[in-house]
């Protein structure tokens, strides 16, 4: 059954990885299932036959046969519990693993998203100098607390999981701020997940959409 997942018809970010789609992207590649992308427009996703499947209007989606999902967290434990090569065998390391996936997408990510999007969408208010600092130091907070947990391993726990695919994902949105580089353990272990294989397969497909031609 083949597999199609959703992504930007053109990223806002010009191919950069930061879209969602790049995370399904990986763990595709991570577990080598094969693929292909559907891409959508702004409006598209908001039209009722993206919303059938994306409730929320957005990407990415996966489908497989008559199985729909969205949410990245939940696309890519599907794949994790189905294919090899994204959660340990053993019970104990499987649930800790998954703990990871959670405190990537649950309690990283929202100070990250609440940080960019200060930056984005804010920077024009009038409260936009007075609320950005605060933001920032939550978002550093956050930071050096898993900075202290990843201390001088390469991986969260034990060997690269599902979670160590949600968290560098996560991180790589910090990126382009410069804060990661005040935690060169992150910025090492966001590198170190750049440099697989599998990441570098997905960053180089979604980069393909965003660089080309216009259409005639
Ligand atoms: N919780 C959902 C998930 O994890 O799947 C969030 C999905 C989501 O935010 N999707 C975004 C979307 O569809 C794209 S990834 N937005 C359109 C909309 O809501 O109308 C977020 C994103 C977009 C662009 C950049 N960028 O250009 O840097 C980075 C991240």
């Amino acid at each position: 059954m083949p597999i199609t997942i959703t992504a930007f018809d053109r990223s806002p970010d010009g191919g950069k990885g930061l879209a969602r789609d790049t995370r399904v992207r990986w763990a595709l590649e991570e577990v080598g299932q094969p693929y292909q992308v559907r891409l959508v427009s702004f409006q598209a996703m908001k039209e009722p036959a993206h919303l059938a499947i994306h409730p929320f209007g957005q990407i990415p989606t996966f489908e497989e046969g008559d199985l729909a999902l969205f949410e990245t967290g939940a696309i890519v434990f599907h794949l994790a519990q189905r294919h090899a090569g994204l959660l340990p065998t053993d019970a104990n390391a499987r649930a800790r693993a998954i703990t990871w996936m959670f405190a990537a997408l649950n309690t990283v990510e929202p100070p990250i998203l609440e940080f960019a999007n200060a930056k984005l969408l804010e920077r024009d208010k009038p409260w936009a100098a007075q609320r950005l600092p605060l933001v920032q130091d939550r978002m550093r907070s956050r930071l050096r607390q898993l900075a202290d947990r990843l201390g001088n391993a390469d991986w969260l726990d034990g060997a690269f999981s599902a979670g160590d695919l949600l968290m560098v994902s996560v991180l790589l949105r910090v990126k382009p701020s410069g804060v990661l580089e005040e935690f060169p353990n992150l910025a090492a272990y966001v590198a170190r997940g750049e440099a697989r294989p599998a990441y570098q397969r997905a960053f180089a497909a979604q980069l393909a959409v965003n660089t080309r031609p216009p259409a005639e």
